[in-house]
């Protein structure tokens, strides 16, 4: 059913396991004490591109652009650098890119501030501005990403032109493997509360379909794959098979593309026994994102779809969507149907987005989630005013440890000194960047920067007054005294630990020629007494879930093993992400 956008439809009837823990290590001079306390890095499980590695953050209080630093003689391999007399990290990016340009002898613009854009840059067209598309960098500095762009598929891998990359590419296509993935089960660390308890469990799926659309858009990410491999007509058949085998009870889908859902997707879940809703994107994109849910586990309450984009916001001025749905959970089937919530009154609140590609502008995917974050808020609230449990899924475009990853997690982000091309952590930025803007989503916006509706009577934002960001004399976590930050009420903790493999590589939750990254998360509210949450939610309320269960990961190796994403079996470039809750009452 078609629904106007952000127009909200009611159903009243119906019925750390850290693997290092890493020591702070390096916090020089120059660097921002409360951006090094609000990113949270150093609780980073697992360091997520080489330059974060070394323990050191990664990047500077500002971007003092100084020639001297392009011609460092400290500047050597990656890998082995030290800390420069200029107070900046050697193993920063700025200097990874400096190696990059004199192994290539390219010259290089040469910025005088940080709002200078090179004078090589290329300019967007508006259709890229608007698709939120990552601008192609310009031949002279990456030759072998335009030879890519318009090479015919079916070649062989693309090479990885970023020296400072772990390269992500066999070099031959070998007979398909299975990925194996593990369940990793915590059940057993739980107690029934009583012997009269019949807990509500369930299971969420977070995925990345892959539109068929973006795949063709940006073909030159996919020449691993045999053209066979990349039609939809293959794909799909795969994509529907692994939603049946894992028979989750929610499902939350990106990049469904609208045509392939009206279609395909919908007519093929419901018939599985799915309830579906969706969301497309604003613009001209075809995609969007689909919650679907077991028809006999939950029924629905209502549903919320969100666009983030405002006209006249700059940092809201792109197309991508959420989708929030309440539902009720029903309790097992009886002989006259479902038997009833578990406990009386209970919802759970399942949101679903797909946040910005673009790696640099980190502002944008910032406000894009301050109004995922003010909807889940609202729609999440009970009469009594407390919250009911939430999950929230989806392609974040962000890394684990990134700010953006943090501010979820934390609940919290001190965000000056932080370029913008930094929040994700998606890719090391050679560019000398402009830094998040303060407030990063103006008032106009109608949200606080406590992520709350203005118009909220009693909330916290109404309480904030005029103030346009958090200062001291707010209940913050951290009290930093008029320092610009954001912050949220929510819980949250990733149901993954974004952990190292066996064999000591980063787990990734996506795939292709180019990259394999964590960008994909499934955070709940956990519950007191979630082992996995632990020691993180020890004041967790007494109400939430508790992480049953998760498929594990796997780490790129073990993907190219299988000839990468998408691939015979595997046919989108993310993994699913799998879990299994009990719902504590
Ligand atoms: O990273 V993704 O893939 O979550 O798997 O989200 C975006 C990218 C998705 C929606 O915009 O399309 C992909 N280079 C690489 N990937 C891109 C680009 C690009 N320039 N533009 C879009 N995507």
């Amino acid at each position: 059913m078609y629904r106007s956008p952000n127009s909200n439809y009611e159903y009243p009837c119906t019925p750390h396991l850290p693997m290092f823990t890493r020591h702070l290590n390096v916090l020089g001079s120059g660097w921002s004490p409360s951006a090094q306390a609000s990113l949270g890095w150093w609780r980073t499980p697992y360091p997520f591109n080489p330059s974060w590695w070394m323990g050191h953050p990664p990047w500077p209080r500002q971007f003092h652009h100084n020639r001297n630093l392009l011609v460092n003689p400290g500047a050597r391999d990656i890998g082995t650098w030290g800390r420069s007399t200029s107070g900046l990290a050697t193993d920063h990016p700025r200097f990874l890119f400096t190696g990059f340009q004199r192994a290539l002898h390219l010259s290089h613009g040469i910025m005088d501030n940080a709002k200078t854009d090179p004078p090589h840059k290329r300019r967007r067209s508006p259709d890229d501005e608007r698709a939120g598309q990552k601008p192609r960098s310009s031949p002279s500095h990456f030759p072998c990403h335009e030879r890519q762009g318009r090479e015919s598929q079916n070649s062989a891998i693309p090479n990885d032109p970023s020296p400072w990359k772990i390269q992500t590419s066999p070099p031959k296509r070998r007979p398909p493997t299975e990925i194996k993935r593990q369940w990793e089960d915590f059940s057993h660390l739980y107690k029934r509360r009583s012997k009269s308890d019949s807990p509500f469990d369930f299971s969420v799926m977070s995925y990345n379909i892959l539109s068929q659309q973006l795949l063709q858009e940006n073909a030159y990410l996919y020449k691993h794959c045999p053209s066979s491999v990349l039609d939809w007509s293959h794909r799909f058949p795969n994509i529907l098979k692994e939603l049946e085998l894992h028979n989750a009870d929610i499902l939350c889908l990106q990049e469904v593309q609208e045509d392939h859902y009206q279609k395909q997707l919908k007519p093929s879940l419901e018939s599985l026994g799915y309830h579906c809703e969706y969301k497309r994107r604003t613009g001209w994109k075809s995609d969007g994102c689909a919650v679907s849910f077991k028809r006999d586990r939950f029924s629905l309450v209502s549903g919320h779809p969100v666009e983030y984009f405002r006209r006249d916001v700059p940092t809201l001025d792109r197309d991508n969507v959420g989708l929030v749905l309440l539902l009720r959970p029903l309790g097992p089937p009886g002989p006259r149907g479902p038997r009833g919530p578990p406990g009386p009154g209970q919802v759970l609140c399942v949101a679903n987005t797909h946040l910005l590609y673009n790696p640099r502008r980190g502002d944008i995917k910032l406000a894009q989630l301050a109004v995922l974050l003010a909807e889940i808020t609202r729609v999440s609230r009970l009469a009594d005013g407390g919250a009911c449990p939430v999950v929230l899924c989806g392609d974040f475009n962000s890394v684990p440890g990134s700010p953006l990853y943090s501010f979820i997690r934390d609940s919290w982000l001190e965000y000056e000194g932080i370029p913008i091309g930094m929040v994700s952590g998606q890719e090391e930025s050679h560019r000398v960047q402009r830094l998040l803007p303060v407030p990063i989503w103006p008032r106009s916006v109608g949200i606080s920067q406590r992520c709350q509706y203005e118009s909220q009577p009693g909330t916290d934002a109404e309480a904030e007054g005029e103030a346009s960001c958090l200062t001291e004399g707010t209940d913050a976590p951290h009290n930093e005294a008029h320092r610009p930050s954001i912050a949220h009420g929510l819980r949250l903790t990733s149901a993954y630990a974004h952990r190292l493999t066996e064999g000591g590589r980063p787990e990734v939750t996506t795939c292709h020629s180019r990259t394999a990254i964590t960008v994909d998360y499934i955070f709940y509210s956990a519950a007191r007494g979630d082992t996995v949450a632990q020691p993180e939610c020890s004041a967790a309320p007494e109400q939430g879930l508790q992480l049953l269960a998760r498929l594990a990961l796997v780490d790129k190796r073990d993907l190219w093993t299988a000839n990468g994403l998408p691939n015979e079996r595997n046919s989108s470039d993310h993994l699913p992400l799998l879990t299994r809750f009990r719902l504590c009452p």
